[in-house]
């Protein structure tokens, strides 16, 4: 029997990669092994297509382009600006952006572009232009703080770690907080719902250069024309990172005041969680911003990955077909299924529920730390990670919260009904799991582990990943 055409395309790469160095070949061959067994519910992970991942596998790779589609800082990218071109055509297209910037290696890259843009089409200053030369690795907390003080508002207001916001959106472990001044609005304490009246309060307060919107572990919608008329009335320019939920907006599941496309002045995105492409960024904008966010490579960027953007442009080739609209129904239709099914279960949630692709577990109601729920639920099969509640109390290292999320397992094919036996599993996980001496230590029969493990093998045997693949 003659193989088809992606089962042939990876046993073919892997036996020439065997050929170097077979270790490298193995450990390719073991991840696809333990995705396909892993009952993966890390809400900010996908799968994406075997054409997507083909695409990044060439001679692209070896391609330098630093510049942007027709004015490169090097000869020879034709073919570059064929991908790069069609990429940004298909993310226009998908999102209704004027303008859209491909290049950006990740989401905190595309942030920066996008930080850089607002400050020079915001402020005028030596200094700043001072700094536009050289690398942004040199500064110094000094430089920071003397350029700060010479351009006057440097604040951002953002969402905070603890309410499900973004480490690039002004915390201090990255370059962000040190760019910015930085404040936060969090969520209602009662409701764990963003409160638009104390988001406008805190904006008049604070006057804020940039306010954000965008979350990494909210498990709600967001009103992006509130929050574009906050921002208008306080003059700051408004940019949502629409990271996690870019693939909900890609299938117009968000739509209306929830697409922050036309409420924006800028937006940033991975292309690897809900969108379901290969691990990149991008930017869209209006024309105002263009010129600036096209300047993100040698600014803030190093060389673009070409053999990623030819990546970028088949996924959202894929995200513009009508079926992506029905996975991206399915991703929320899963996960309020799993919500409802925890809920059912007595499990304590933040917000009480989604609306979203996402859910966040109060582990505190089980009497466990997140750091202890993850590993048990790893112990039994099952991928989570570990996140901060509102007002932590164990802080964003050990923290009370368990994130999980639809996109991955949509994708694989589960449905509602497996939502459920998941929601089972976990339960069964976390109500049978104690707490040890430390807020890492837990104690958890392994004989149950390895039931709910086998049990989660049985649910996903129905589902296979990469059916196509058959690496032999
Ligand atoms: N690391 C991503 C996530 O898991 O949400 C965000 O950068």
């Amino acid at each position: 029997m003659s193989l088809n055409a992606e089962s042939t395309a990876f046993r073919s790469a892997l036996e020439v990669i065997r050929a170097v160095e077979p270790r490298v070949a193995d450990a390719i061959g073991a991840e696809l092994a333990d995705q396909r067994e892993s009952l993966k519910l890390i809400a900010s992970e996908n799968y994406a297509s075997p054409a997507t991942l083909l695409a990044m596998g060439n001679w692209f790779s070896d391609k330098y382009a630093e510049g942007t589609v027709g004015r490169r800082f090097y000869a020879g990218c034709q073919n570059v600006d064929t991908v790069e071109a069609l990429a940004a055509e298909h993310a226009r297209e998908l999102f209704g952006a004027a303008h859209a910037y491909v290049q950006p290696h990740s989401g905190i890259d595309a942030n920066l572009v996008a930080f850089w843009a607002i400050l020079a089409d915001r402020v005028e200053s030596p200094a700043l232009k001072k700094a536009q030369v050289r690398q942004v690795n040199e500064l110094t907390e000094a430089d920071w703080f003397a350029l700060r003080r010479e351009l006057g508002n440097q604040r951002m207001l953002g969402m905070s770690l603890d309410a499900g916001g973004h480490l690039t959106h002004g915390f201090r472990p990255n370059i962000s907080g040190k760019m910015f001044d930085q404040r936060s609005y969090g969520t209602d304490p009662a409701t764990g719902l963003i409160d638009y009246d104390r988001v406008a309060e805190a904006a008049r307060e604070f006057k804020p250069l940039i306010l954000v919107a965008g979350y990494s572990a909210y498990p709600r919608k967001v009103n992006f024309r509130i929050m574009r008329e906050i921002a208008d009335s306080v003059g700051a320019t408004f940019m949502v990172d629409m990271a996690h939920f870019a693939g909900l907006v890609a299938g117009k599941v968000f739509t209306g005041d929830f697409d922050p496309v036309p409420h924006a002045h800028i937006v940033t995105t991975t292309t690897h969680k809900s969108l379901r492409g290969p691990r990149g960024g991008l930017v869209l904008c209006g024309p105002e911003l263009a010129d600036q966010v096209d300047r993100g490579c040698p600014m803030v960027l190093g060389g673009p990955l070409p053999h990623v953007m030819a990546a970028k442009a088949v996924a959202l080739a894929e995200a513009r077909r009508p079926d992506f609209a029905d996975y991206a129904q399915r991703i929320v239709a899963n996960a309020h299924a799993l919500a409802e099914g925890l809920v059912r279960r007595g499990a304590k949630l933040v917000t009480g529920g989604t609306d979203n692709h996402l859910v966040l577990i109060d582990v505190s109601g089980y009497g466990l730390t997140g750091r202890q729920a993850e590993q048990a639920l790893l112990d039994s099969g099952i991928v989570t990670n570990r996140n901060a509640v509102p007002q932590d109390p164990n802080g964003a290292w050990y923290t009370s919260g368990i994130r999980i999320g639809t996109p991955a397992l949509t994708t694989r094919g589960l449905g509602t009904a497996e939502m459920d036996v998941t929601a089972e599993l976990i339960h069964t996980v976390l109500s049978q799991t104690t707490p040890g001496e430390s807020k890492a230590k837990y104690v958890l029969d392994p004989a149950l582990a390895n039931k709910v493990n086998k049990h989660a093998s049985e649910l996903l045997a129905g589902f296979p990943l990469y059916p196509a693949v058959d690496l032999g």
